[in-house]
């Protein structure tokens, strides 16, 4: 990374030449802001029977243009985890994966700490267990950041899956709002 300062939160990259010597050639990345649809990625759920829950476009607050995704669930059975993923195309054996995305929060602390937690690897995510906590709601005030970095055994399939979301470990019913995700590999 080349000298960076922070003006009003938006962090400025300059020296462009150093900048790019820290990115290999052969690295993609992809951003997502959910202004025109899911971008690729699918809701997903490991919940007990019953248990309401949804992930969906909305326009109440966004990070990034006017469109989040909107997570709802009913944590009242103290079980859960709910996420969006998708798939991206690499070549192998082995690829350094990172994510990175924002989620809104209304306070600072308070009860109902549920980890927000991410996943990449060869195969689809289906369990709450599958995925790595990251992070907690709430650790500070307004669009926080969240990234995972990790590396995944491609295998011969030629593609991988990632994924974000949250889960449940105290009895309560959260609305949330994530936006710009990116997935970078290298
Ligand atoms: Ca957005």
């Amino acid at each position: 990374m080349g000298q960076a300062l922070t003006v009003g939160g938006v962090w400025l990259v300059f020296g462009m030449t150093v900048f790019a010597w820290s990115v290999p050639v052969s690295a993609w990345s992809q951003t997502e802001s959910f202004e025109n649809g899911f971008g690729g990625w699918v809701p997903d759920a490991d919940v007990p029977a019953g248990v309401g829950w949804h992930i969906l476009r909305s326009n109440v607050r966004a990070f990034d243009g006017q469109w989040s995704l909107e997570y709802y669930l009913d944590g009242r059975h103290d079980d859960g985890t709910i996420w969006v993923e998708r798939t991206v195309a690499a070549t192998g054996p082995t690829v350094n994966v990172h994510i990175d995305f924002y989620m809104w929060s209304d306070r600072k602390g308070g009860i109902g700490g549920w980890p927000v937690v991410a996943f990449a690897g060869a195969n689809k995510p289906e369990r709450e267990t599958d995925f790595h906590i990251i992070g907690y709601v709430n650790y500070d005030v307004g669009w926080l950041i969240y990234t995972y970095d990790t590396t995944v055994q491609i295998g011969t399939t030629s593609m991988f899956w990632v994924a974000f979301g949250y889960s449940v470990t105290f009895e309560s019913v959260r609305t949330d709002y994530f936006d710009y995700v990116t997935i970078t590999v290298t």
